[in-house]
C-alpha cells in the first residue's frame, strides 16, 4: 500500500467547508473518520467510505491527525473542552483572529496536543485542487510530519512558528478583498449616474486593480527601508486628486464616505510633514489607532 492510504485522518465539523475537507481526504485515499454535532451531515461522506464516529473522543482516537473546522474558535473550545487531546495533532482550519489562534495553541498544547493553526483561502468547491491555498502556522516539524496528508486539501503554505500568523494573513487578506470590492462599488455607483452599467466598467476596474497591485513590491521596499522618496507622485498631488473624487461623488449624489476617509488619512500625514513623499508613507498612519 502506498503511504497515503495508510495515513488516516479525522475531520470534526461537517459544515459546507468540513464536508469538502473530508471529501478531499477520502478522494486522496486516506481512511477518514468524521464527526459532526448534527450527525445527518455525515450521510453522504459515509456513503463515500467515511466512518462516522459515535463520539468525538472516538474520532480523535482513530488518527494522529485531526482537522477541525467549525463556525468559530468558541465552538472549537466548547466542543473539545471535555475531550482528551493527548497525542493528537490538531489542525484548526476555523476562521478567527491571531489572538484566538495563539490562545487556542496554548489551550491545546496544555492538553497534550500538537497544534497547527490554519486559514483556508478558498471556497469549498476548490478544496482538493491546487487552487485551494491553505495557510498554516505553528511548529514546522508538525506541519512537515503531516504535509503529504494535508496536501490532499490543496496547496499548503507554511508561514512560520507563530501560531497567529495564518489568521493574521487571513484577516489582512480580508482587508485587501473588501477594499478592492468597495473601491469598485464606488466607481460603479459614480459611472451608473452617467448610464454606464457595471459590466461595462468592470474591465476598466480590473485593469486598475491589476495595475495598482503591480506597485506593491516597490512600495513594500520603501516601507521596509523607511524611505519614501517621491519617484512617481508626491502625497500632496494624490490628495488633490482625492478632492476631485470627493467633489465628483458629492456632485453626482453618490456616497462620498470612502473618498473622505482616503483624504482624512492622507491629510493627517501631510500635517505631519509628509506631503512631499510617496504614498506608502501612509503606513505610519495605518500603524497606529486613529
Ligand atoms: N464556507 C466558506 O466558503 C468559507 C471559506 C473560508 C473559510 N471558512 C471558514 O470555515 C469555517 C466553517 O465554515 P462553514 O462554511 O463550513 O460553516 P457552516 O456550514 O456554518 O458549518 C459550521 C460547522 O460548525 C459546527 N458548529 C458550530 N457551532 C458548533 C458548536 N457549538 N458545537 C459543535 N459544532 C458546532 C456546525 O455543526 P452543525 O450545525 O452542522 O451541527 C457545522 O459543522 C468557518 O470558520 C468559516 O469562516 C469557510
Amino acid at each position: 500500500m502506498d503511504k497515503k492510504t495508510e495515513t488516516s485522518v479525522a475531520v470534526i465539523g461537517l459544515g459546507l467547508m468540513g464536508q469538502a475537507l473530508a471529501g478531499a481526504f477520502l478522494k486522496a485515499g486516506h481512511p477518514t473518520t468524521v464527526w459532526n454535532r448534527t450527525a445527518a451531515k455525515a450521510d453522504k461522506l459515509v456513503a463515500e467510505g467515511a466512518r462516522l464516529a459515535p463520539t468525538i473522543g472516538e474520532a480523535l482516537a482513530t488518527s494522529s491527525l485531526t482537522i477541525i473546522c467549525l463556525t468559530d474558535y468558541d465552538a472549537v473550545r466548547e466542543l473539545l473542552d471535555a475531550t482528551d487531546l493527548e497525542g493528537t495533532t490538531l489542525v484548526n482550519l476555523t476562521s478567527g483572529d491571531s489572538t484566538q489562534a495563539r490562545e487556542a495553541a496554548l489551550w491545546a498544547e496544555k492538553r497534550g496536543a500538537r497544534y497547527l493553526d490554519g486559514a483556508i483561502m478558498a471556497l469549498p468547491p476548490a478544496i482538493g485542487t491546487d487552487e485551494a491555498v491553505i495557510l498554516h502556522s505553528g511548529p514546522e516539524s508538525d506541519l512537515e510530519a503531516h504535509r503529504s496528508t494535508l496536501e490532499a486539501l490543496g496547496t499548503i503554505s507554511y508561514l512560520g512558528a507563530d501560531h497567529g500568523l495564518a489568521s493574521l494573513y487571513d484577516v489582512a487578506g480580508l482587508a485587501m478583498m473588501w477594499s478592492v470590492l468597495n473601491a469598485w462599488l464606488q466607481g460603479t455607483a459614480m459611472l451608473r449616474t452617467a448610464g454606464v452599467d457595471a459590466a461595462t466598467y468592470a474591465p476598466f476596474a480590473q485593469q486598475m486593480a491589476v495595475g495598482v497591485a503591480g506597485w506593491l513590491p516597490g512600495y513594500a521596499e520603501q516601507i521596509d527601508k523607511g524611505s519614501f522618496t517621491a519617484e512617481t507622485s508626491a502625497l500632496a498631488t494624490d490628495v488633490r486628486a482625492m478632492t476631485h473624487l470627493i467633489e465628483e461623488s458629492e456632485t453626482l449624489g453618490v456616497n462620498a464616505e470612502l473618498p473622505k476617509l482616503f483624504k482624512a488619512i492622507a491629510d493627517r500625514s501631510i500635517a505631519a510633514g509628509h506631503g512631499g513623499e510617496q504614498y506608502p508613507v501612509l503606513i505610519e498612519e495605518f500603524s497606529k489607532p486613529a
